[in-house]
């Protein structure tokens, strides 16, 4: 059966309930350091769990029998800058201890998300490759890189099968983010149906890589379900769909929302932007596993409105 860490933060919900869709709900252990929202939580088995306790974790993966862990449990970009040291202690020690339970055969595959947040500054900011420069400015990005360095560690001397994508931000309409720096592609949405108006925390030509959850929930799955042998990269493997910048979703909103209006007000998390690339190559993911991204911003826009007007 399959464990997710973190099942109520932003990709944990839509990942629970997709893998309950396609494995039996029985089959798929939710647990948070949190209860999730009631539809998440009637939906099949929750474990309220720390996934920096080794000891309570074993215990959840032995009674349940678990074979994969996705670890969704992460202190995102802008809360890791106000509490470092526990950002570091989250982000880490949870990697640790599955890794370990991998390493000592208690379960036999691993989920974990790094971000392009392991890019820094000087970084080549458009189309990122795949091998880069990588010195980041953020204790979140510091975390997924030093994580990406272990997963490798852990699949070279121990066999550990790990698997592993760097997301760009992530737009979703289930569940609210908490504490990123591309939360603003969310938030809008909400603000432009119910105020008509948004003051965006990034300035206008903060281009970014972005995706929608569908393209990302699907990428999760199609590298965990893909022969071993097509997985070459153990660190992490960059992912790509779209990159714009918040004037241009503003544009894109106001298509669907004429009397939309957008206004600027930068704060901490520009800098934590500026710090990230563009756009990002995924022509190496694109070749060993075949990915290929189905949502654009128009088609992202669509489903955010649709959805969330209901
Ligand atoms: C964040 N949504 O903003 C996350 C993600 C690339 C951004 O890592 O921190």
């Amino acid at each position: 059966s399959i464990l997710i860490l973190g099942a109520c933060g932003q990709i944990g919900t839509e990942l629970t309930y997709t893998l309950r869709e396609r494995y039996g709900n029985n089959q798929v252990i939710a647990s948070d350091i949190r209860e999730g929202d009631k539809d998440l939580m009637a939906s099949g088995p929750f474990e309220l769990l720390d996934a920096t306790n080794y000891g309570t974790l074993e215990d959840v993966v032995m009674h349940y029998e678990i074979d994969e862990v996705y670890l969704m449990a992460a202190m995102l970009s802008a809360t890791a800058e106000k509490f470092p040291m526990r950002a570091w202690n989250l982000n880490m020690n949870s990697l640790f201890n599955v890794l370990n339970l991998a390493k000592d055969k208690k379960i036999s595959k691993v989920f974990w998300p790094s971000s392009i947040a392991v890019f820094g500054p000087n970084t080549p900011k458009e189309h990122t490759a795949q091998n880069t420069i990588m010195e980041p400015s953020t204790v979140y990005g510091i975390s997924k890189q030093t994580g990406e360095r272990w997963c490798e560690y852990y699949f070279n001397k121990y066999g550990v099968d790990v698997r592993s994508v760097r997301y760009p931000g992530l737009i979703s309409y289930k569940t609210l983010p908490g504490g990123g720096t591309t939360d603003y592609a969310v938030e809008i949405y909400h603000k432009a149906l119910t105020d008509k108006e948004y003051t965006c925390f990034l300035g206008e030509d903060t281009k970014l890589p972005m995706m929608f959850m569908d393209d990302a929930i699907r990428a999760t799955i199609m590298i965990m379900e893909s022969d071993p042998e097509k997985i070459k990269v153990r660190s992490s493997y960059n992912l790509a769909a779209m990159s714009f910048t918040p004037k241009e979703m503003a544009e894109n909103i106001k298509k669907n929302i004429p009397e939309f209006k957008m206004s600027y007000a930068p704060d901490s998390r520009q800098q934590i932007a500026d710090s990230w690339p563009s756009s990002i190559d995924d022509s190496v993911a694109q070749k060993d596993w075949g990915w290929k991204p189905e949502f654009n911003l128009e088609r992202t826009s669509q489903e955010m409105l649709d959805n969330l007007s209901k």
